[in-house]
């Protein structure tokens, strides 16, 4: 058990699937939890369900207004402590299909949102003198360029290299930023697109059996969320049952 007591923690993108399994994980582990999403209903009833004092907050990530007034409503004294990038657009798009609208609303949605929360954030922790950490959520089809995602595969890079410069920019801040790359994961999302018809492909590639879930890539990110992992920075993690092995 990783102890989060006392600690504000927000998670994007967290009223259903890996992001709802990361602010319950974080809630069981003492964190005051923020659930946000751009579907409030759903973040209202993750909340409620979640318990431990977990509060619900409406935010579109790709909105730099709805942003800072999430980090500013969350920082109930001062700024986070904990910042989960999770939010993102799961597309399943054949390459013949993407065009410009969709390639600028996946790399608005999945990699300018970490650079809108990340700017705030961090600017709040450091005024505050708070030694936060922030957690990106990418995707190990970076790694493999898995197919009919271009723009989120793109996007996905990018998370991981902004993880690596901004853990730079503010490791003498005392701020770790570290990232996980889950494979395919049996989100609520992913159940209810062509991804489900996937995980027979993506078993024989893993060295483990079995699909993956949710509270598995949440108990990774409650490890890099905190103290025992005050010397990693910069840093990401997959968290595939050994899909991609580098
Ligand atoms: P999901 O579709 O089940 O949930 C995504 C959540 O993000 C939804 O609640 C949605 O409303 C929210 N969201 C979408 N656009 C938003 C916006 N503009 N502002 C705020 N919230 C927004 O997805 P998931 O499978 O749980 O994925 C969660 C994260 O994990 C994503 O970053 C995804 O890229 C990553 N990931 C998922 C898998 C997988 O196989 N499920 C694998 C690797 C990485
Ligand atoms: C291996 O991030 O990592 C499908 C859909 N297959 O979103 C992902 C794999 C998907 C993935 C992902």
């Amino acid at each position: 058990m990783t102890n989060h007591t006392g600690k504000h923690a927000i998670v994007t993108g967290a009223a259903q699937g890996i992001g709802r399994a990361i602010a319950q994980r974080l809630a069981e582990d003492g964190a005051n939890v923020t659930v946000s999403d751009i579907n409030g209903d759903g973040a209202k009833a993750a909340a409620e369900a979640i318990g431990h004092g977990a509060v619900a907050n409406t935010c579109d990530v790709s909105d730099p207004d709805q942003v800072a007034a999430l980090i500013e409503g969350a920082a109930r004294d001062g700024a986070p402590d904990i910042l989960v990038n999770n939010a993102a657009i799961v597309p399943f798009v054949a390459w013949d299909d993407v065009d410009l609208d969709h390639w600028r609303r996946i790399i608005d949605t999945n990699l300018t949102s970490v650079f809108l929360t990340c700017r705030k954030a961090t600017d709040m922790m450091r005024a505050a003198g708070r030694k936060g950490t922030v957690v990106n959520i990418a995707s190990n089809t970076f790694f493999a360029g898995t197919p009919n995602m271009a723009a989120y595969v793109a996007a996905k890079g990018g998370v991981i290299g902004f993880t690596r410069a901004l853990a730079t920019e503010v490791g003498k801040d005392g701020i770790n930023v570290n990232a996980v790359a889950p494979g395919l994961t049996e989100s609520d999302g992913v159940k209810a697109s062509p991804h489900n018809e996937a995980f027979e492909f993506v078993e024989m590639l893993q060295a483990m059996p079995g699909k993956g879930q949710p509270e598995q890539i949440a108990a990774v990110v409650s490890f890099l969320a905190s103290g025992d992992a005050g010397w990693m920075t910069g840093q990401t993690v997959n968290v595939d049952a050994g899909m991609v092995r580098w």
